[in-house]
């Protein structure tokens, strides 16, 4: 019997923590569904996210161990999801470790080890920290690099 898997995630700023977790994922099951958050869904999970539902949701699908992207709208729609879908395992990283026990009712729960040293939030901090170099310290440093790369050569 083909085994599904289901997990749910914003997946803003695609990491390769997100595409270990997919490739975890496909090596547990036959066939692996994917939950994307909606921007509407972030907002009430006070979430910001920088890449828009489509694009999140378009890169998701494109990757190879993928078979199916869903929105995600609401907490709720987890139990009516593994039902509609006929999901054996949900899974999910441990940052959310004993948050979804209760679909244990209707499917194995897993929660699987995160990716260190990466993730979107603190992607968005070393943006945040680039960008606000100033255009004059910018180009001091270019200098400097030039000025490097001419001794060098
Ligand atoms: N992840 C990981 N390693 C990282 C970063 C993320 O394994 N370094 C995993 C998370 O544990 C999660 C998935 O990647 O299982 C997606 O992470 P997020 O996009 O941050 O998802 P989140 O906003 O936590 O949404 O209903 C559940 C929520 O939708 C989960």
């Amino acid at each position: 019997m083909a085994k599904t898997i289901i997990t749910y995630g914003t997946f803003d700023m695609f990491h390769v923590g997100h595409l270990n977790l997919l490739r975890r994922l496909n090596e547990m099951a036959d066939r692996v569904i994917v939950g994307v958050s909606t921007d509407e869904f972030n907002v009430k999970k006070g979430k910001k996210t920088l890449i828009p539902y489509e694009q999140r949701a378009e890169i998701v699908s494109a990757i190879q161990y993928v078979d199916l992207v869903i929105p995600e709208k609401s907490w709720e729609q987890k139990l009516s999801d593994v039902q509609e879908y006929q999901v054996d395992t949900f899974a999910i990283g441990k940052d959310w470790e004993g948050k979804f026990d209760f679909l244990n009712e209707v499917c194995e729960v897993v929660y699987l080890d995160r990716t260190d040293s990466i993730s979107t939030t603190d992607l968005k901090r070393s943006l945040k920290r680039f960008l606000s170099i100033s255009q004059k310290d910018l180009s001091q440093a270019f200098e400097v690099l030039e000025m490097l790369r001419r001794d060098l050569s």
